[in-house]
């Protein structure tokens, strides 16, 4: 099947597998690819779209937004929207949820989603990606508020990512694994090149912004600063380090060859409880990492087991190997 089958042959595959699905998931994720294809066309146009660089505007964050960020969320929002596959829609760079127009039939799903992470690459023409998260509305609900999507990780239906990089490849898992999809740009399909990846145990590599240092908690600091004194030290091996500032890359690279990524809470801005968004980008990104065997923690807590408190809501981070997750972990309760 590897290099052969397509995104929707393999998923129909798996909801033969699952008899109880009726195929509205594949269908849903029909529609995720292609809003995909045309961000990843989108991306690619470089300057030649005139768009690269800042807008006018912010989210709710209060990040500047990039002129992409806001044409990619309307591609992605223009192209579900009207599916009757979704009940609502949120998504990173809009401060109120997305509600389905009358004119549009509902369905049974909610997505969560950033159009395009690591933004910030995008002038400097580094890998960006867009990350989704698939939820159930609950049973009974017509019109879906925000406290609808406030639901733990650990309900995600589905969830995946597109890496836009020198390919463009789209992971996913929906609770069997982890598999990735390369886009074939000839044929206009994402076909299975990356089955049930599996992330190593063990790793000499951590991702974390070294910048900050000076403002992490104890822990974070014990476990860099062991890493950083190589075979001289505790570890007794030497580490390498990297920093792409883009989640998706970063956790790309980590089904690919191992390591961990830590955006970990800090001092530097107290009221801020870490940096990256629970709903759109820790949840769905933990779910793939668990299901490739890592592990995903804010180093107090299993990431997926949080009960969100608001849909734009922030968390430490660290996720990865899975040896090296307990390990900060352990840091962290001791
Ligand atoms: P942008 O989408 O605003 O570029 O943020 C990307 C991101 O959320 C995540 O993808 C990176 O890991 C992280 O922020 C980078 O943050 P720093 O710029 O503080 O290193």
């Amino acid at each position: 099947m590897i290099g052969t089958a397509t995104l929707t042959q393999f998923n129909i595959h798996q909801q033969r597998k699952f008899s109880a699905t009726r195929g509205e998931l594949t269908l849903l994720l029909d529609d995720v690819a292609r809003a995909c294809k045309s961000i990843s066309h989108a991306v690619n146009q470089g300057a030649l779209s005139g768009t690269l660089g800042a807008s006018e505007s912010s989210n709710v964050q209060g990040e500047v937004q990039k002129q992409l960020d806001l044409i990619c969320d309307e591609l992605f929002t223009d192209a579900l929207i009207w599916t009757g596959h979704l009940a609502a829609m949120a998504s990173e760079e809009v401060d109120d949820i997305i509600a389905i127009p009358q004119q549009y039939p509902k369905g049974k799903y909610l997505i969560c989603f950033d159009p395009l992470d690591g933004s910030s690459n995008i002038d400097v023409n580094l890998s960006v990606g867009t990350i989704f998260s698939i939820l159930r509305c609950p049973d009974g609900v017509e019109t879906p508020t925000a406290v609808d999507f406030m639901q733990p990780g650990t309900r995600q239906v589905c969830a995946g990512f597109c890496i836009y990089g020198p390919a463009t490849i789209l992971v996913l898992t929906s609770g069997a694994g982890v598999n990735g999809f390369t886009l074939d740009h000839d044929v206009g399909e994402f076909i299975l090149t990356h089955p049930q990846i599996k992330i190593p145990e063990d790793t000499a590599e951590f991702a974390i912004n070294v910048s900050n240092q000076r403002y992490w908690e104890q822990p974070v600091q014990r476990y860099v600063d062991e890493c950083m004194q190589g075979v001289q030290g505790v570890r007794e091996k030497n580490f390498n380090m990297r920093w792409i500032a883009s989640m998706v890359a970063e956790v790309y690279r980590i089904l690919t060859r191992g390591g961990i990524f830590m955006y970990p809470v800090d001092n530097k801005e107290p009221l801020m409880p870490g940096r990256l968004r629970l709903m759109y980008e820790a949840n769905p990104m933990s779910f793939i990492i668990e299901q490739a065997g890592g592990m995903a923690s804010t180093g107090r807590q299993r990431i997926m087991e949080i009960l969100p408190d608001d849909i734009h809501q922030r968390i430490p981070v660290m996720m990865g190997s899975k040896h090296e997750v307990e390990r900060i972990v352990s840091y962290h309760t001791k």
